[in-house]
């Protein structure tokens, strides 16, 4: 980011603030409100946001394009958000404060796009369903690619590997 500022290099570094590092939660981990206030140590814009508003953060990532565009250096976007699982599968998060999970559950911001497009005449149920099939259909052509592969060979084990 130093770098980055230094130069007025057209960066946009994004913040996904899900309120926490692994178990460790936010005000634990850092003593300010945003992480979008370190920008200013770099020289260069930090934006705060909501996260799970999609057009809010449409808008900011327009205006930060626009900034790294005209030559204005990079820009710190912070998004926002809650991270609604464990840090990875094995990890069920047993260390969320009680109605933590339901506030946020909330302010999904799935619905809350579901709700603007529905609001504009979209049929978001139609949309929703050509997502999902998607989405599973992309998973299903990889695990099939998966299952399907060669096992691989002892003289492919550097392939890809770089020092
Ligand atoms: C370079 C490095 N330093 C430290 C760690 C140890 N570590 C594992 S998870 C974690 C916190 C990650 O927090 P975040 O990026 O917010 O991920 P989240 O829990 O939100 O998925 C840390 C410090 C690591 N994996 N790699
Ligand atoms: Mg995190």
């Amino acid at each position: 980011m130093n770098f980055a500022g230094v130069h007025k290099l057209p960066v946009i570094f994004v913040c996904e603030n899900n309120q926490y590092a692994y178990s460790t939660p936010l005000e634990l981990q850092m003593a300010i409100e945003d992480v979008a206030d370190r920008a200013k140590a770099y020289g260069f814009a930090g934006v705060a946001c909501n996260g799970n508003d999609l057009g809010v953060v449409l808008e900011h990532m327009a205006q930060a394009l626009k900034r790294a565009r005209a030559g204005e250096g990079p820009t710190l976007l912070e998004l926002k958000t809650y991270r609604i699982s464990g840090h990875s599968e094995h990890d069920p998060a047993v260390y969320r404060r009680a109605g933590e999970l339901e506030e946020w559950a909330d302010k999904d911001p799935i619905h809350r796009w579901e709700a603007h497009l529905k609001s504009r005449g979209r049929d978001v149920t139609k949309i929703r369903q050509e997502i999902e099939t998607e989405c599973q259909r992309v998973v299903n052509d990889a695990a099939a690619f998966a299952e399907a592969a060669a096992d691989p060979t002892a003289s492919q084990v550097l392939e890809d590997l770089y020092a």
